[in-house]
């Protein structure tokens, strides 16, 4: 099954709330004008600060159980990998504490990851020399880029644990992905391939009106 295919994707996803943020994006809301490139502050411009972690996506939360969970990491590769839940669990575990930054002006700090860091992937598959980018693909449809080396970064973790905890379905159980350098839309839930390119693709949001980068520090918020 292709992406493009996944049962009713497109017939299920929540079109207002699509809408009502590219609108957001095109208008340019939330922008202060104030970067903080030193990161001077712990909270970036424009954000503010909750306890509660929200959630956000299109509407769909799949649910995937742990036995037909596959994590496949291919593309510009020298050894690609097809992992099953048990395989994921048996790589070396890392653990990392990050701040959230959402697009939508909210962050929060101090969360505790458990997972697989991206450097112990990148020794696994070892990225071939034309491999400039790193695209994850989703359950729900959702798809998002970096550049490989923001994925190289040493806190971006796939995780499957939150503060001790299995990661819930909302928040992007069984496994997600985690970009704390970048706003929170980098970071993809449900995820189930991270594709090596030699070209970058700009996912779901990056194609509606948001940026292709997603720093906070300078508001990298829309294109
Ligand atoms: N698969 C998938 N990942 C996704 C999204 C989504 O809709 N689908 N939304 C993104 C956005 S816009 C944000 S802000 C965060 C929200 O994650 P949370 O619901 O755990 O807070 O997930 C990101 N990753
Ligand atoms: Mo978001």
């Amino acid at each position: 099954m292709s992406d493009g295919d996944k049962p009713g994707f497109i017939g299920k996803i929540k079109d207002k709330l699509i809408a009502s943020k590219e609108k957001t994006a095109a208008s340019g809301r939330h922008i202060t004008g104030r970067a903080d490139r030193d990161h001077a502050n712990r909270l970036p411009p424009g954000q503010h600060l909750v306890e509660k972690w929200p959630v956000l996506d299109l509407g769909i939360q799949p649910e995937i159980s742990l036995t037909d969970w596959r994590l496949k990491v291919d593309g510009a590769v020298e050894n690609p990998l097809d992992l099953s839940f048990d395989d994921f669990m048996a790589l070396p575990q890392s653990h990392y504490i990050s701040d959230i930054h959402c697009v939508t002006t909210w962050s929060r700090y101090d969360n505790h990851w458990d997972g697989v860091a991206s450097q112990t992937i990148l020794d696994l598959v070892r990225p071939r020399a034309d491999a400039t980018h790193v695209i994850f693909h989703s359950y729900d449809g959702y798809t998002t880029n970096i550049k490989l080396e923001v994925f190289n970064e040493p806190d971006v973790i796939i995780a499957h644990s939150w503060e001790g905890k299995r990661l819930t379905r909302e928040h992007g159980g069984p496994v997600r992905t985690i970009v704390p350098q970048w706003y929170f839309w980098k970071s993809a839930k449900w995820v189930n391939r991270i594709e090596f390119a030699n070209a970058d693709k700009p996912g779901f949001w990056e194609e509606r009106g948001y940026h292709n980068e997603a720093d906070p520090w300078t508001e990298q918020r829309y294109s």
